[in-house]
């Protein structure tokens, strides 16, 4: 009942601020002076700005790019949820996770494992986040099934994104290798795509940092995805 009522108020909140945040009170954001989280969140339903024709026919036009974006958008995600060269994580841990969650509780690091399975943008106790929501590096780190010479790894964004900093993989010997260190470009629930030349080794481990003040609100992550052969 309680996460029931979590999430409501969390909805509520991203309508009204287009943001990501789990205790519903404006009155907690205010005391806090906090600004509420960025409005670059793209709406799924509107329209490019600029470069639309007045009249009805906009609102034509309109509808028709926000559609065709909904199906890239779902084709994007099926096409990687059933990629053949792609493993799901099978255990995770964390830096920190929200009301100390353990186990399969929500927000645990265990939610950040298997296939997504988060359906709208916006706080959801099927991803992981942490204690707090904008004080810092976090970290989740993650096993897989399978060593694979590694090509890619996938992070799924799905409250608060944009705030990943750093995606490690291991070796055989545990010795972490960085393939990606930036500005993480992701918004809305969407995947942190990270490419690298394939690994000389192989990896069954994978580690994200992210610096969760960049982004005010929580940050959460759905599902980490690993790609890679075995040769
Ligand atoms: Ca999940």
């Amino acid at each position: 009942m309680k996460i029931h009522a979590k999430l409501i108020c969390c909805f509520l909140s991203l309508v009204v601020l287009g943001g990501c945040s789990k205790k519903s009170s404006s009155t907690q954001e205010e005391s806090t002076g906090k600004a509420p989280a960025s409005t670059n969140a793209a709406p799924a339903v509107t329209a490019p700005a600029g470069s639309v024709p007045s009249g009805a026919s906009a609102g034509a036009a309109a509808e028709t790019a926000a559609k065709m974006a909904a199906a890239d958008w779902a084709m994007k995600q099926e096409e990687i949820k059933s990629d053949p060269n792609g493993q799901w994580a099978i255990q995770a841990t964390a830096s920190s996770t929200y009301n100390d969650a353990q186990g399969t509780d929500g927000w645990s690091a265990n939610q950040a494992t298997g296939a997504p399975n988060v359906d709208k943008y916006g706080d959801d106790g099927k991803a992981w986040t942490s204690k707090t929501p904008d004080s810092g590096i976090e970290w989740l780190d993650l096993k897989y099934p399978k060593p694979v010479h590694a090509t890619e790894v996938r992070v799924r964004e799905s409250c608060g994104s944009g705030a990943v900093v750093k995606v490690e993989v291991f070796d055989e010997q545990g010795q972490a290798h960085a393939v990606w260190q930036g500005n993480d470009p992701t918004k809305d629930l969407n995947y942190l795509m990270v490419k690298f030349d394939k690994t000389a080794f192989k990896t069954d481990r994978v580690k994200i940092t992210l610096a969760t003040n960049v982004v005010s609100g929580w940050n959460e992550i759905d599902a980490v995805q690993l790609v890679g052969t075995d040769q």
